[in-house]
């Protein structure tokens, strides 16, 4: 595939007063603190959702405090994601699509149009695969604690409304850092160029790309609309979140520990998938106030799959056979 530059500076955030952060604490002096790392703004649900878990794990515990730093300050998804291998952070909650450049399987999240709705995500992650797919991360020294939920990915740009495949021919989009988007993009006759989150607006203010795909929260809450005008309903692929603990820490803990931030973590999903769905639906309004949407006939949207079809065995040997075929009937059956 095609090689992707992966940033390597990063701000250490340790007791940096001029770092923006929410903090929960209990009362204990001596309490440990458990720092997360989110890529995305303070107005999104993610954000909530941390510092819900924090607020989980402190009526718990006292052992722990908890600091939710936003906007990629620590780092963005994938170093944060490296961060986290080495110790040098506790906890980062990413987007799964970066995290297959460190774990090939990971990939398979982003086959596009295989997951068609929430419920059968939810089935899926919640089930035998996203178990299965939790377990592969401990030889990276990554524990995976819970499914959170970014969502389905929609496309915005600033060239011409999208709504048919045609309408893609040639238009400049970011990825994200995965060669399966880019593929994905490529079949489709787009133009696309892998980039990390943190140089996305940008990258549109200046005009270095047209557009991008991301859920309808992340593009109403980082004002993309001031920067792009058009918007198509594509839902062409589910984006997890995944909530990362760094096992070298984790080892350090007790297992009574362990399973304070393991349940809220875990509890905590069903707030974030609910919350995220209300502000998707909230910021697919707003959105429409503020750029022109484009819905996908069902006709064009069959084109769009059969565009893709190749995607699936183009990468099947990277992100292995076996954990494309689980994916693909864990899909089926939760579909049934
Ligand atoms: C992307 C992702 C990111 C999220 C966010 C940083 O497009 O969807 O927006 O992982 O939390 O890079």
């Amino acid at each position: 595939g095609e090689e992707i530059n992966v940033e390597t500076e990063e701000a250490s955030g340790e007791d940096d007063e001029s770092l923006d952060a929410e903090e929960v604490e209990g009362d204990n002096p001596d309490a440990q603190t458990l720092r997360i790392s989110v890529g995305i703004n303070e107005q999104h649900p993610l954000y909530d959702s941390a510092i819900h878990f924090g607020e989980l794990l402190t009526e718990r515990t006292d052992d722990f405090n908890v600091e939710v730093y936003h906007s990629a300050q620590i780092a963005a998804d994938l170093v944060a994601t490296e961060m986290v291998q080495n110790g040098d952070l506790d906890i980062t909650i990413t987007s799964t699509s970066p995290v297959m450049n460190i774990i090939p399987e990971y990939g398979v999240f982003d086959l596009p149009f295989v997951i068609p709705d929430e419920e059968v995500a939810d089935e899926v992650l919640d089930g035998e695969f996203g178990d299965q797919m939790l377990d592969i991360l401990e030889d990276q020294d990554l524990v995976g604690l819970a499914w959170w939920e970014n969502g389905f990915r929609n496309l915005t740009n600033d060239v011409r409304p999208i709504e048919s495949i045609d309408d893609l021919e040639g238009l400049t989009l970011r990825t994200m850092e995965t060669d399966i988007h880019l593929d994905a993009w490529s079949e489709m006759g787009a133009n696309p160029t892998p980039m990390s989150f943190d140089e996305l607006y940008t990258g549109l203010q200046q005009g270095t790309i047209e557009g991008q795909e991301n859920p309808y929260p992340i593009i109403n809450l980082e004002g993309y609309h001031e920067v792009q005008q058009y918007l198509s309903g594509t839902n062409h692929v589910y984006t997890p979140y995944i909530f990362l603990f760094s096992k070298q820490i984790w080892d350090e803990l007790t297992p009574e520990q362990q399973d304070a931030i393991a349940e809220s973590a875990y509890e905590a999903r069903e707030y974030n998938r609910e919350i995220t769905r209300d502000v998707a639906e909230d910021s697919l309004e707003e959105l429409q106030n503020n750029m022109e949407f484009s819905e996908i006939t069902d006709e064009e949207f069959e084109r769009f799959q059969e565009a893709v079809e190749p995607v699936i065995e183009n990468h099947s040997a990277t992100i292995g056979e076996d954990t494309v075929n689980d994916f693909l009937s864990a899909v089926e059956e939760a579909s049934d």
